[in-house]
């Protein structure tokens, strides 16, 4: 009998098989396009959940919480936390050490972070392919935990099955600073630390926020949940809502998952494309030559492009025969 191969144990749940997957897919590594081949398949079951906020928010104190609740009815969870803090001090393997604890022994769960730098394919293909590794191995939730400050954390998120935007109590100022942006992709909103004073007057700043948006009938409205991620208040409740939200969108579940095949299509066609120019189009050196013409005016962005793009559809590689003709298009008309 020959040894099972990575794919095999990833759909047979083995934790190190998956730790293995998901770091061949955090180095880009050949093997891990591979690897998403074969399982792919056999993914699509699971619920993916988003959670995003402010750093220090609480999110991940949630996060483990929702997991103890979920694990309670016998529910297998994945975990990916997007952590900020890990490219620099290493803080995501601690963390997670610290949080794995909190699941030690426990096969229904597998937590991993992953760095938010140093992903030359975009850091939301890693974060939703890590979550279809946890999907294939059969976890019944996949959360996926991102800061919500930049616009690749926001894509993560809302290609989730539902997205929870989380709020801590303070001045004010933390509603109108998430305005713009992530308060759009928000299904359920949540108020934690919610033992802290001024927990009502935030969850009423949304509140005023949402009355300014209508909503058909119909429609979800995303409601405002308390929590105290610290002590598990109100986790049970967040879990019933989203299940009430799961329900709600079953019908339209199919076109949010479309919605994020597009958005992952999209994003490998341009990630190959440009790798191809990059590597059998363009000579040694020939793009820091265009970007230095570009600077001198010389030629403008789009004729660059034109004159690339022109090459690469026609089969030519580095070391074809066209050039003079790529010269010309190249060259600006006076
Ligand atoms: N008082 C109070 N503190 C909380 C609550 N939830 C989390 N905390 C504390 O807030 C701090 C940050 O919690 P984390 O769960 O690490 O927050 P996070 O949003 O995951 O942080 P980043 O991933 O770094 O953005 C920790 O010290 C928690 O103990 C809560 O409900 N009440
Ligand atoms: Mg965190």
């Amino acid at each position: 009998m020959t040894a099972p191969t990575l794919s095999e144990r990833v759909l047979a749940g083995d934790p190190r098989a998956i730790a293995r997957a998901i770091s061949l897919i955090e180095d880009e590594a050949a093997a891990g396009a591979e690897l998403i081949r074969r399982i792919f398949n056999r993914t699509g079951r699971a619920y993916l959940i988003g959670v995003t906020g402010p750093p220090g928010a609480g999110k991940s104190t949630l996060v483990d919480r929702m997991t103890a609740e979920l694990r309670k009815t016998s529910r297998t969870v994945g975990v990916v936390a997007v952590d900020p803090t890990s490219s620099y001090t290493g803080g995501a393997i601690l963390g997670d050490r610290v949080r794995m604890q909190a699941h030690a022994g426990d096969d229904g769960v597998f937590i991993r972070s992953m760095a938010t730098r140093g992903h030359l394919g975009g850091l939301a293909r890693a974060t939703g392919e890590a979550a279809m590794v946890l999907d294939a191995a059969g976890k019944d939730i996949v959360i996926i935990e991102t800061v919500g400050v930049g616009q690749d954390e926001v894509d993560i998120v809302r290609t989730a099955d539902v997205s929870i935007v989380t709020i801590v109590p303070g001045t004010g100022d933390e509603v109108q600073a998430l305005k713009a942006g992530i308060m759009e992709i928000a299904d359920i909103f949540v108020v934690n630390k919610a033992d802290r004073e001024g927990a009502d007057r935030t969850a009423m700043s949304i509140e005023a926020m949402l009355t300014l948006h209508t909503f058909a009938d119909g429609d979800w409205r995303p409601p405002i949940m308390k929590t105290e991620a610290t002590s598990g208040r109100g986790v049970p409740d967040l879990l019933d809502m989203i299940e009430k939200f799961r329900q709600h969108t079953a019908a339209t579940q199919g076109s949010r998952r479309r919605a994020r095949a597009e958005w992952r299509l999209r994003e490998l066609l341009g990630h190959r494309f440009l790798q191809h120019v990059e590597k059998n189009v363009l000579k040694a050196g020939e793009f820091e030559t265009v970007l230095d013409r570009i600077a001198a005016r010389e030629t403008d962005p789009y004729s660059a492009v034109d004159a690339i793009f022109n090459r690469a559809v026609a089969g030519e590689r580095a070391d074809g025969i066209h050039d003079e003709r790529v010269v010309a298009t190249n060259t600006p008309k006076k």
